[in-house]
């Protein structure tokens, strides 16, 4: 029987990504996110490639959307929690609430959701595998990052909560946290569809990290034998050596 892996924000970046990469190495994957269309590309390019998918619309913030697509599922080896991102760069004195609330919901209540949700579907394995999708702003501030940065730290608590609580069962807690990721939509989607913003983010960037950069690493750290739990990895590009020192190139 082929191990499933069950990937959110599938639809896009590094999600889409890990799905390929989890479907060349194997699995069968679900895929998760709200655009149907999207998800549907991307199960059919997997499938073209030779590879099994299905996908699942859903919001993972919709905690009874998260329970219906639960049952849909009969067996999980493999969560990959990615669905997530950032909205604005306000300074927290002038920052809308309502936006914190939105990037809580996205990136620590919707992989607590799904992983409340699936954890019984590991029942059958002795290598079960979740993974949490932070970033650089689960561990470090920078100026305009507030609300994001609030979100990434409460989604690295949960991680590490989880790996300590399930110590003793056949459970590796994985937490994989990237820097400047070149994805399509994130930054486009952090300013409110602006490209003229969302390029200035990676302008000059000497090869930011790629999605598949990314995905490529989910894929080590989940098919490491079952004893060895990559707890947290940090992965930036060489011109990145933190938040605030970025290397850029101008013409
Ligand atoms: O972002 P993007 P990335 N319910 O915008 C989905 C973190 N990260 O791949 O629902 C369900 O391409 C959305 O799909 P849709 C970042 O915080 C990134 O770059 O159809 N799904 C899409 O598939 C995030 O956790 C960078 O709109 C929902 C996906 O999520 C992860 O990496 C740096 C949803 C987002 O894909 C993937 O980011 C870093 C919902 N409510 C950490 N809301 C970076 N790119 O620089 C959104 O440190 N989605």
């Amino acid at each position: 029987m082929s191990r499933v892996a069950v990937i959110s924000g599938a639809s896009s970046g590094i999600g889409a990504a890990t799905a390929r990469g989890l479907a060349r190495a194997g699995f069968e994957v679900i895929l998760l996110a709200r655009r149907e269309d999207r998800l549907k590309a991307v199960c059919d390019e997997i499938a073209a490639a030779g590879g099994q998918a299905r996908y699942h619309r859903l919001d993972v913030t919709d905690a009874d959307a998260v329970r219906e697509f639960a049952q849909t599922v009969e067996q999980c080896d493999v969560l990959v929690n990615n669905a997530g991102g950032a909205i604005g760069i306000d300074p927290v004195l002038s920052a809308d609430p309502s936006d914190w609330r939105k990037m809580y919901e996205v990136n620590v209540i919707g992989p607590l959701q799904l992983t409340q949700a699936l954890a019984p579907k590991f029942r059958h394995t002795d290598d079960a595998v979740i993974v949490v999708l932070t970033s650089t702003a689960a561990s470090g501030v920078y100026e305009g990052g507030g609300g994001y940065t609030a979100a990434k730290h409460g989604e690295h608590a949960l991680a590490g909560t989880l790996r300590l609580e399930l110590c003793g069962e056949p459970v590796r807690v994985i937490e994989i946290a990237p820097g400047m990721v070149a994805t399509e939509e994130f930054s486009l989607n952090r300013f409110g569809g602006d490209q003229a913003r969302a390029d200035a983010v990676y302008a000059g960037v000497p090869d930011p990290l790629s999605a598949d950069d990314v995905a490529e690493t989910v894929v080590w750290a989940v098919t490491r034998p079952r004893h060895v739990n990559v707890d947290l990895l940090v992965l930036r590009p060489r011109a990145q050596a933190a938040q605030h020192k970025v290397h850029r190139v101008t013409p």
